[in-house]
This record gives structure tokens, C-alpha cells and sequence, in this order.
């Protein structure tokens, strides 16, 4: 709860577009709800239009702005930066606020590339010698229904793992006059919906599951080649002028795992499934129970327990809407439940808690780079291309 003498967290954020709004809506938000033993401080925003981020900075309840990250970083008010810039621009922005001995909160994937990703868990582990922390931002896996879904296969609930089941499905550009967006272009995203949409789904079934992806058989897809470019921008798509671009990167990414316990894993991240606005499905497969998530009906967990007489069995609906449950005592009495700003606000909460305990938050930079490197893998063996086996026409 905010307090007067409470000691502060000067919070510096670089960028303002869907994320920026969704991560100052977290700084603002946690104090009101959670009992910080730090009061984050929205000292300033970064962008690089002055107009633009002046507006940006007056709407989202930011005191400064200024036009170079740079001077972000030389602040005196500044004790954490915040990056919610395309991915080209995280290793720069987040290995100088950590050699300035800022802490950083870096959104996904961490990195363009595995070498950027090094580069990064390279300064963060030299950072936290120093005390400084770093967190890459997952948000996905602070949805209670998440954090029970976990909860129940450490505890054994569903036994020796043996399938996950997981997709990311969106269709926010599955019409080809969507315009061009800094996502669809390699150089400032590093890959498509593999990296945007395909790293959540990666970090949530680590996550739950506690077993690490070991391997992967992979297909990208790219349906469609060139888009109008942007006539004016919204927060995802926006509307498309006469001139085209070329898309760089995949539209969709299919892959199989097979994970550290020897569960076998299907991944599908997609920005063309039809009529699927932001599907994150989950389900999980054990020799004791199942359990299914859907981020479209976010305060739900389904669970199967094995253990139950046949007569009866069957998937239980269970409402994640209970005090006991992970972060819901904070907010809303009775099942109210909650929505998809509320893991940028737990984001904010585990961090700062982490910072004031002198703690290594998590996801750590060292997080983001083993799924910078399934990433990686994904593209390797989709261009191999090694798995696919010819079919004979008739
Ligand atoms: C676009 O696919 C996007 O904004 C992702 O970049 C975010 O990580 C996700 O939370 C919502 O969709």
C-alpha cells in the first residue's frame, strides 16, 4: 500500500507502445494493491518523439521524459530501467543500465539472438555480484491458474509427466491487409510469432512443468510476404497505406520436444489462427492426472485426477479466484477475478520484492537465454529441415 516514508524505487521506462502502457499500468498499480517494501517511483519515459513522448508520459502518470534512453540511465532518480523496445535494442539498452549499476526488467524474448542473450546473462550475473538485480518479463506465468497448475505437479498431483500440450493463437494479422509492424521485420523483432508468441509458451511449460526442453523438430511458415505499411499504428496492427514491405520473419512456428523428465512436448505459436484472439492453451499429461489451461478463460484451471472412482471421474473446473490462491488475496472478495494486466502487476510485486530482499528475481537474464537457445533450435531445425519425410503422391 503506498505509505509516506517509505523508501522509494526511481523507475526509468524506455518505450511506450502496448507493453510500456501494460508495464506503467503495473508501476502505478502494485503499491495500490500489494504491500511493497519499496514504493516504485514512475520518475521517467523514453521515446525518442518528444510530442509523442511527452503524451505518452502525461497519460500513463510519468513525472519526466526524455527523448535518449541514454540519459535515462545517467539519472540520479533512476534506480531501475525498464525496456519495452523491439528486441533489437534490449542487449545495448540493458547491459549499459546494468554496468551503470541500474537494475533492469527486460520484456521478452530477452534477445534478438543467443549471442545478445550471452552478452546480457553475462552482465547480469556480473551485476548481481554488486547487488544489482535483473528480470525478464514472462508475465504469463504470474496468472494464478499458472501458479496452481505448478503447484500441482511439484506436488505430484499428476505424476511422471509424460505429454505437454501447448499453443499460442492469435489472428491479429491473419488478414493480409494488416500493415507491416516492427514484430513482422527480422532485423528489429529476430524472429515472429516463434519469438513474440512461441517464448511464452516455451517459458510457461518449463515453468509448470520443472523439466527444461532438451530438443526440438521444427516448421516455420511465413503465409504472408508483403504488407501495406503502416498508415497510422495502434497498439498491435493499425491501418495500411499504399506502399508494401516485406515481412522477414515467420507467421507461424510448429515444433516437437522432448523435455529433461521425458515428457514429449507440441508446440504451436500462430498469429493466422482465425478467430483465436489470445489463446495461450495449455495442457499437461501425467500418469496420476491432467490439467488444461486456456489464457481466453484466464481465471479457470481445469484439473483430471486420476485418482478419482471412474463412475465420477472427470476434468474439475476449478475457479481460481481464492485468497489462498498465488496473488489473488490482493485484489477482489468472492471470485471476481482478474485479467491480463494483472501479470504485469505480479510481475511488478515479484520484483521489487526480490530487489528489497537483495534476491536474483526470476525469470533471471540466465532464464531468457536457455529459451533464447530453444528459439534458436526451432530455427536451426526448421531450416534443416531434417525431420520432414517426403509423403509419395500417388
Ligand atoms: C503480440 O503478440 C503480443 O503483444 C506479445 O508481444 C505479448 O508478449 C503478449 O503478452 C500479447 O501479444
Amino acid at each position: 500500500m503506498t505509505s509516506p516514508g517509505r523508501p522509494t524505487l526511481g523507475v526509468g521506462l524506455i518505450g511506450y507502445a502496448f507493453m510500456g502502457a501494460a508495464h506503467s499500468h503495473a508501476w502505478r498499480t502494485a503499491p495500490r494493491f500489494f504491500d511493497l517494501a519499496l514504493e516504485p517511483r514512475l520518475a521517467v519515459l523514453a521515446g525518442r518523439n518528444p510530442a509523442a513522448v511527452t503524451e505518452a508520459a502525461g497519460r500513463l502518470g510519468w513525472a519526466g521524459t526524455e527523448t535518449d534512453w541514454r540519459r535515462v540511465i545517467e539519472r540520479d532518480d533512476v534506480d531501475l530501467v525498464d525496456v519495452c523496445t523491439p528486441g533489437d535494442t534490449h542487449a545495448e539498452i540493458a547491459i549499459a543500465a546494468l554496468e551503470a549499476g541500474k537494475h533492469v526488467l527486460c520484456e521478452k524474448p530477452l534477445a534478438n539472438s543467443v549471442a545478445e542473450a550471452e552478452a546480457m546473462a553475462d552482465a547480469a550475473a556480473k551485476a548481481a555480484a554488486r547487488g544489482v538485480r535483473s528480470m525478464v518479463g514472462f508475465t504469463y506465468r504470474r496468472v494464478p491458474a499458472i501458479g496452481l497448475a505448478r503447484q500441482l505437479v511439484a506436488e505430484g498431483r499428476l505424476g511422471q509427466i509424460r505429454h505437454v500440450r501447448a499453443q499460442y493463437l492469435q489472428d491479429w494479422i491473419a488478414d493480409p491487409a494488416a500493415p507491416m509492424s516492427w514484430r513482422l521485420e527480422k532485423d528489429k523483432a529476430g524472429s515472429g510469432a516463434l519469438g513474440d508468441i512461441g517464448a511464452h509458451i516455451v517459458d510457461l511449460t518449463q515453468y509448470i512443468t520443472g523439466q527444461a526442453l532438451r530438443g526440438v523438430s521444427a516448421m516455420l511458415e511465413t503465409f504472408v510476404e508483403e504488407r501495406p505499411l503502416p498508415a497510422s499504428t495502434g497498439k498491435l496492427g493499425g491501418v495500411g497505406g499504399a506502399e508494401t514491405g516485406r515481412v522477414t520473419v515467420d507467421d507461424a512456428a510448429v515444433f516437437l520436444g522432448r523435455f529433461s523428465g521425458g515428457a514429449l512436448g507440441t508446440f504451436e505459436a500462430t498469429r493466422f489462427a482465425l478467430g483465436r484472439k489470445n489463446a495461450i492453451r495449455i495442457e499437461v499429461n501425467g500418469s496420476a492426472g491432467s490439467l488444461a489451461f486456456d489464457f481466453e478463460d484466464m481465471n479457470v484451471l481445469h484439473f483430471f485426477d486420476g485418482s478419482d472412482p471412474a463412475e465420477t471421474a472427470g476434468f474439475r473446473r476449478i475457479v481460481v479466484t481464492e485468497p489462498g490462491h498465488p496473488y489473488v488475496g490482493a485484489w477482489w472478495p468472492a471470485g471476481h477475478g482478474l485479467g491480463y494486466e494483472h501479470g504485469f502487476t505480479h510481475q511488478v510485486v515479484d520484483l521489487v520484492t526480490a530487489i528489497a530482499k537483495d534476491e536474483d528475481p526470476a525469470p533471471s537474464f540466465a532464464d531468457g537465454l536457455q529459451i533464447q537457445r530453444v528459439l534458436d533450435a526451432v530455427e536451426r531445425s526448421a531450416a534443416a529441415n531434417s525431420a520432414f519425410t517426403e509423403i509419395q503422391e500417388s
